[in-house]
């Protein structure tokens, strides 16, 4: 059973030489919703996701033995290659939490370049694969003083730790199909990190398609921190949680036995039902757009009509995830051509597929 100490215990003290590494980790998009947190950054819930394949981040970390600054931790942050001191804060309190499981965080200087494949402005959230990446580069830093760490160690202890930076995060270490709760049906499942699913999974689900349709760009109104916030007290918290649970139950068959009506049902219910959270939390708030909800509809009315079996999911935003399996590509591509981008700010969506999860690189290089 994994708990905080299995993190702190046995490799912590040695300090690392100077050194690059640089990692890419994928964003994920959740099918059973995590929506409400305990304390510290656990989840009120499990959660399962699909690891997505062409949203990602790319990071390198320089790791210096001579601190430049003063300050408890000594960093630089350059995104897209400019200094960008917007991130400051959030990788401040990164370090600070990450700090009795990395002891070396504040034995140097860090320099941080990072940079998404996706458009800085698509509203797509960076959070999850931009953790991820970062936490992978801490544990090639750890793993260079301790070079007989198992790789399994190695992954588990980077999931913790994207955990701590972003919850999702955690989900975005591996591939394809990733769990993160205790949950009786999920093997080896833990609220401190995510575990790859490791059960088997019906051949429909290889390669399940995820085009995002970009309906509205930049910075949402509400974080998905204080959303999670607004569970504390919610009067229908505990039977989302309750539902949740037995979503996951349900849908873990589902994965398993190919039913695509059932996988539908409980995506799309599961989107709808996040949202409804948000419409009800106290104060209450809205992220979907007119344009989501005509997207939402002509979905629906495209199912309907032509029995593809396409559904959507929403994250916390207003853009929409188109989720289908791989071999109606074509057809669902000329419906999004020919209905859908007009809903898709600046004609916009981004087409994705399910992944393997994080990969170490050799050279920073955006793709
Ligand atoms: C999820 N989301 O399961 C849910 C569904 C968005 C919608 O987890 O406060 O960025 O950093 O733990 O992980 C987004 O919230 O929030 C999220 P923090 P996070 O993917």
């Amino acid at each position: 059973m994994i708990s905080e100490d299995t993190f702190k215990l046995i490799y912590s003290s040695k300090q690392p030489i100077s050194q690059s590494v640089v990692w890419s980790a994928p964003s994920n998009i959740a099918l059973v919703k995590y929506w409400g947190k305990k304390p510290v950054q656990l989840p009120a819930n499990a959660s399962v996701s699909f690891t997505l394949s062409n949203c990602k981040t790319i990071t390198e970390l320089t790791y210096s033995c001579d601190k430049l600054h003063d300050s408890r931790f000594s960093f630089d942050v350059l995104v897209d290659n400019v200094a960008n001191e917007s991130f400051r804060p959030k990788i401040e309190a990164f370090f600070e939490k990450t700090l009795e499981f990395l002891p070396f965080l504040t034995a140097g200087h860090f320099t941080i370049r990072t940079a998404n494949t996706f458009p800085h402005s698509s509203g797509i959230a960076s959070s999850a694969s931009g953790m991820a990446a970062l936490s992978l580069c801490l544990m090639s830093i750890e793993k260079s003083c301790h070079p007989t760490m198992s790789e399994a160690f190695f992954l588990t202890k980077a999931s913790f730790l994207a955990r701590l930076g972003s919850g999702s995060a955690c989900r975005s270490i591996s591939g394809p199909i990733v769990a993160w709760g205790n949950h009786g049906a999920i093997d080896h499942g833990s609220d401190l990190v995510g575990v790859t699913l490791n059960r088997p999974v019906h051949d429909v689900f290889s390669s399940y398609q995820d085009t995002i349709l970009i309906v509205e760009e930049g910075q949402k109104q509400v974080s998905s921190t204080s959303g999670h916030d607004l569970m504390h007290g919610h009067p229908f918290a505990q039977k989302r949680f309750e539902q949740a649970e037995q979503n996951l139950t349900d849908l873990l068959e589902i994965l398993a036995n190919g039913d695509l009506t059932g996988f539908i049902s409980i995506v799309e219910s599961e989107a709808l039902t996040l949202h409804a959270m948000m419409m009800t939390s106290h104060p209450s708030y809205l992220l979907m757009q007119p344009a989501t909800l005509s997207i939402i509809q002509a979905v629906w009315k495209f199912r309907q009509a032509t029995g593809i079996p396409i559904c959507f999911t929403l994250d916390a935003g207003a853009n929409v995830h188109l989720l289908y399996p791989n071999y109606c590509k074509k057809e669902v591509l000329a419906f999004i051509l020919k209905d859908l981008v007009a809903y898709c700010q600046n004609g916009r969506y981004i087409c994705d597929e399910m992944g393997a999860g994080s990969k170490q690189l050799n050279e920073y290089k955006i793709l």
